[in-house]
């Protein structure tokens, strides 16, 4: 069934101006798509007089506190809420345990070939390369404005997703909709480099180490870093600082493989193919999810065997080695 039709559109803008209360979660470990999603469609209810609550359990990573209202967002929700809108998970347990005492959101939006639409109003668009993209073609059906604010947020969103639009995922449409976002005025540039080009000292030393100690075994490059690691450096995150996407850029590498160690029993894989494999196949047979191009899973166990059974695992399910 096709879950982004215009009749369901018009079921959520309904919901938005029809509640008060509004509270917007997204996923954890959240990138710029959960970031600028959460603001854009978060300010844009604002505008319109809502009382909104904007929620990622991990908080916003340093690289976006420039945003206009990243200041805004909590780790919890506290309170009640009249309509309960999910951005840019493909399941509920992805936005963590934020809604333990919520249940399900009523407003699922997200562009995750593998959303399971968990809530009432599911605007799911595998086609777009960003839930803020999907926000931005929504946002006036929803009668809702686009200021600076939310332009900020939401080319943020499309930037982050597409690595500087240079995603295999990239479209006619996502380079429409991220011009329609310029004429609001922000600057392209400025976002970019704030965004992707930016890093923390630690994040740089974090890319050693994980550089470091890079393998290659015919087309499959990995990598690993410890949560030792990442304290000894002094890097605050649980994230890999995006060394993923500098080891996919190897020369002959179809498939890179990051194995980000969150404590001793779990492992954090994060995926990246070429076109013409389908990594997400992986991420969901280890019970995670993503992308062809990205995907990601977390798993139980030791950091050596995890990578040893990941790694088979790939080459067999991909017919790669
Ligand atoms: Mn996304």
């Amino acid at each position: 069934m096709e879950t982004n039709n215009p009749a369901l559109r018009q079921e959520a803008r309904q919901r938005f101006h029809q509640a008060e209360r509004i509270l917007i979660v997204s996923h954890i470990r959240p990138d710029g798509d959960a970031v600028g999603s959460v603001l854009g469609l978060g300010l844009a209810l604002e505008a319109i007089g809502k009382q909104v609550q904007m929620v990622l359990e991990d908080g916003v990573p340093a690289v976006f506190r420039h945003l206009h209202g990243s200041e805004k967002i909590q780790k919890k929700p506290q309170g009640e809420f009249d309509l309960i809108v999910s951005l840019d998970s493909a399941d509920q347990a992805r936005v963590g345990d934020v809604l333990d005492n919520y249940g399900a959101p009523e407003i699922n939006i997200d562009h995750h070939i593998t959303n399971l639409n968990y809530a009432k109003i599911n605007l799911v668009d595998p086609a777009a390369v960003a839930t803020a993209e999907m926000l931005a073609l929504y946002l006036p059906d929803f009668e809702l404005p686009v200021d600076l604010k939310v332009a900020d947020a939401l080319l943020t969103g499309i930037i982050t997703d597409t690595i500087g639009f240079r995603t295999s995922t990239m479209t006619p449409r996502a380079l429409r909709v991220s011009a329609e976002l310029m004429e609001a005025g922000p600057d392209l540039p400025g976002l970019y480099s704030k965004a992707l080009l930016r890093r923390s000292f630690e994040a740089a030393r974090l890319w050693g180490v994980g550089l470091s100690k890079l393998k290659r075994e015919g087309s499959i490059v990995w990598t690993s870093i410890k949560s030792s690691e990442r304290r000894s450096l002094g890097y605050a995150g649980r994230d890999d600082a995006d060394l993923i996407n500098i080891i996919a850029s190897v020369e002959g590498a179809r498939i890179a493989i990051l194995f980000n160690e969150q404590n001793s029993s779990s492992i954090k894989i994060s995926w990246r193919a070429i076109p013409g494999y389908d990594v997400s196949k992986v991420a969901q047979y280890f019970g995670g999810g993503g992308h062809t191009a990205a995907a990601g899973a977390e798993i139980e166990g030791a950091l050596e065997e995890v990578q040893e059974k990941v790694l088979q695992t790939t080459k067999m399910l991909l017919n790669e080695g």
